[in-house]
């Protein structure tokens, strides 16, 4: 974790580096101008969100014959997550992957993602409902636009599982198992609706924490798994598809509307050619992952696979948090929770 008068500096010395563009006015694109734009992810280099932003880069970079120059920053080098999010809220950064997962107690109708067994069991399916929706991309952007900051795409990084120190199969095994989460609420009440001790932490600390027992599991993709070892300090994984990983593609809402339309073209294209792209990426690096612990002999990792009887009683548990997210969570009645599971449904299973 950076120190706050660390995080001060390093505010001054991005704000100084300058943000929209190197040629002056943002809004007048004239020729020869140069943008410099900085993109905050919250993975390190090989990791889905900044192989993401590289591309994305790459794309723009491309597009522009040169003119936009985004340099890509990976976790760790700006702060905590959350550091990470009031840099793009205060435009020090102006392109952020984020996860709703770290915004929870600012935007609360964000923590929809944190709803175990709603989405399809499809990740492909998922996919396109994210991509589709009206309740996320119209209604949830607006909540995020209050707050300075808009999610132009929302995209999945695969399925969660867990990884434990002990075997997971029903809702009994988590009864005060210390879990690692997320820093939104309702992630953690998804855990205690299981009987967990839910822990948030960054992700920064997890691995030390998984290895001295500070906490005993933790939730995420197989591919972050897999780079981040916490296999190697983890005995089980469980394969309960109970969630998605859901991050999203967010700009700075003042900086977007201030993009000449030339440049807010260029970015709303690479946005939506980048969905199809980043989900071929998180299937192939969960696909090899999987393969990567299951030979890993060293640091041998059980994998449990939950039956369909299994995973109905961890979902009959997770089914009162949807009431709790409607009366408790949502501002707006459970608006966006009613509209996103009608679209969940006309989709299909
Ligand atoms: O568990 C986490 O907090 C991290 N997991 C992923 C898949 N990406 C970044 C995030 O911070």
């Amino acid at each position: 974790m950076v120190g706050l008068a660390m995080m001060f500096v390093l505010g001054i010395l991005l704000a100084a580096c300058g943000g929209n563009g190197d040629g002056g006015d943002n809004a007048s694109g004239g020729e020869g101008q140069t943008y410099n734009w900085k993109f905050v992810t919250e993975e390190v280099d090989g990791q889905v969100q900044y192989e993401y932003a590289e591309e994305f880069a790459k794309r723009m970079n491309e597009k522009s014959d040169g003119a936009v120059n985004i340099e890509v920053y990976e976790f760790g080098g700006l702060g905590s997550e959350t550091d990470q999010v009031e840099q793009l809220q205060s435009g020090t950064v102006e392109m952020a992957v984020m996860s709703p997962g770290f915004t929870g107690n600012m935007v609360k109708e964000g923590q929809i993602f944190a709803l175990h067994f709603l989405f399809p069991d499809s990740v492909e399916k998922t996919q396109q409902i994210l991509n589709d929706s009206e309740a996320l991309n119209t209604d949830l952007r607006e909540k995020y636009e209050e707050h300075s900051i808009s999610p132009l795409s929302f995209w999945t990084e695969g399925a969660m599982q867990w990884t434990s120190s002990k075997e997971i199969t029903e809702p009994a095994d988590f009864e005060n198992f210390k879990m690692r989460t997320q820093t939104s609420p309702l992630i953690l009440e998804s855990y205690k609706a299981y009987g967990a001790e839910p822990t948030p932490m960054s992700w920064s600390e997890l691995y030390t924490a998984l290895d001295r027992g500070t906490v005993e599991g933790q939730e995420n993709p197989i591919f972050f798994i897999g780079d981040a070892s916490f296999h190697e300090v983890q005995d089980y994984m469980t394969l309960s598809n109970h969630n998605n990983y859901v991050a999203m593609t967010t700009v700075n809402t003042d900086w977007y509307e201030g993009l000449n339309d030339e440049m807010k073209t260029m970015v709303d294209e690479t946005t939506q050619e980048m969905q199809e792209w980043v989900f071929e990426e998180q299937k192939k690096q969960n696909e090899e992952y999987l393969q990567t612990i299951k030979e890993d002999t060293e640091n041998p990792t059980e994998i449990v696979e939950l039956t369909d009887e299994q995973r109905q009683m961890f979902k009959g548990k997770a089914m009162p948090v949807r009431d709790y997210y409607r009366n408790e969570v949502s501002t707006v009645d459970g608006q966006i929770l009613d509209k996103l599971q009608e679209e969940i449904e006309a989709a299909g299973e």
